[in-house]
């Protein structure tokens, strides 16, 4: 009798190691500079393994995660540019299963970070389901050493907490802005971002732990309220440069920041990932990454 098909030997796929947790071939400390041109074919061509979306898997190894990189934007092509020129090499050196969600807010109103966060958390889940952690990474942030891993652990991690316009310091104790992130679970403990909070504000101190900021000592904000920490790595390791730019338009600062930041306790079970509304207008996979352009609505 001829062989079932299922007993014969043939091409099976490997079964890979897991991802080793120090990945070997990191370099460390990394010249950032943001004065060559940089033209997407170029970071195209030095980044053959990424495939279509920005999806990237290590060839060698099965990581333990898969990482969903959300970034927050627009009219800021120059500065993704770098962007992706800078993380993909790093990502990959890391050893992560990744994509990049650049979420790009429609039309000219009021920019919402916090908002369009909310709607990458989703809309990246929706693509793939295995999505455990999501990175939030400001487009003009780079960090300056590969040994800042862009993983997820068991307290929400802070990542940029060295930024050169600080002067390579924490500006205060409960900073968790810029770049920063949170398993699955973690993210839905704290209900997401907030979807109110429009313009500019240091919003991502609703984050940090209370008495953060030495002018708000009521602040009470998601991280702590939740019974959670921020974890963050060594301040040699967490340096970043920022892409010098000026104030966009339509993200002037929110003069009620202060008081929404104390209300957080108020708000918190109310406003976040679980009454997000917003239409998404196009899902675009480019080479690099992949583009969700979306209506997130107006403030009141
Ligand atoms: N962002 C955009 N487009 C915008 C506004 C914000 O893409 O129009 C995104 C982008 O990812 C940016 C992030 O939101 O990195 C945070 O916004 P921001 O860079 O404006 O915030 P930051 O606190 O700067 O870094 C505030 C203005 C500083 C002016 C300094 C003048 N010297």
């Amino acid at each position: 009798l001829p062989e079932a098909p299922s007993a014969r030997p043939g091409p099976t796929a490997p079964v890979l190691p897991p991802c080793p947790d120090s990945p070997p071939g990191l370099v460390g400390r990394l010249l950032i500079e943001f004065t060559s041109p940089m033209p997407l074919e170029r970071v195209q061509r030095e980044n053959p393994g990424v495939l279509l979306g920005g999806r990237y898997t290590p060839p060698d190894c099965t990581p333990a995660q898969t990482v969903a990189v959300i970034i927050p934007f627009r009219h800021r092509e120059h500065h993704l540019r770098y962007w992706l020129h800078y993380l993909h090499p790093i990502l990959r050196r890391q050893r992560l299963r990744y994509g990049i969600y650049v979420i790009n807010q429609h039309g000219e109103d009021t920019f919402n970070r916090a908002k369009l966060l909310n709607v990458g958390f989703l809309e990246a889940l929706k693509e793939d389901s295995t999505y455990n952690c999501f990175i939030f990474s400001d487009v003009d942030l780079v960090p300056m050493d590969d040994r800042n891993l862009y993983r997820c652990g068991d307290q929400p991690r802070h990542f940029a907490i060295a930024m050169d316009k600080f002067g390579f310091r924490l500006p205060y104790a409960g900073y968790f802005g810029g770049v920063s992130g949170l398993n699955k679970s973690q993210f839905l403990r704290i209900n997401g971002f907030p979807n109110e909070y429009w313009g500019w504000g240091d919003w991502a101190g609703l984050f940090a732990h209370p008495g953060a900021h030495s002018s708000l000592a009521v602040l009470d904000p998601r991280i702590s309220l939740a019974g959670m920490k921020i974890s963050r790595p060594d301040i040699r390791i967490g340096r970043y440069r920022m892409i010098k730019h000026d104030r966009d338009k339509h993200n002037e600062p929110n003069p009620q920041r202060f008081t929404k930041i104390q209300n957080t306790k108020l708000t918190m079970k109310r406003d976040g990932i679980g009454s997000v509304r917003y239409q998404v207008l196009e899902v675009s996979r480019q080479p690099l990454f992949t583009n969700i352009t979306v209506d997130i609505g107006r403030p009141p």
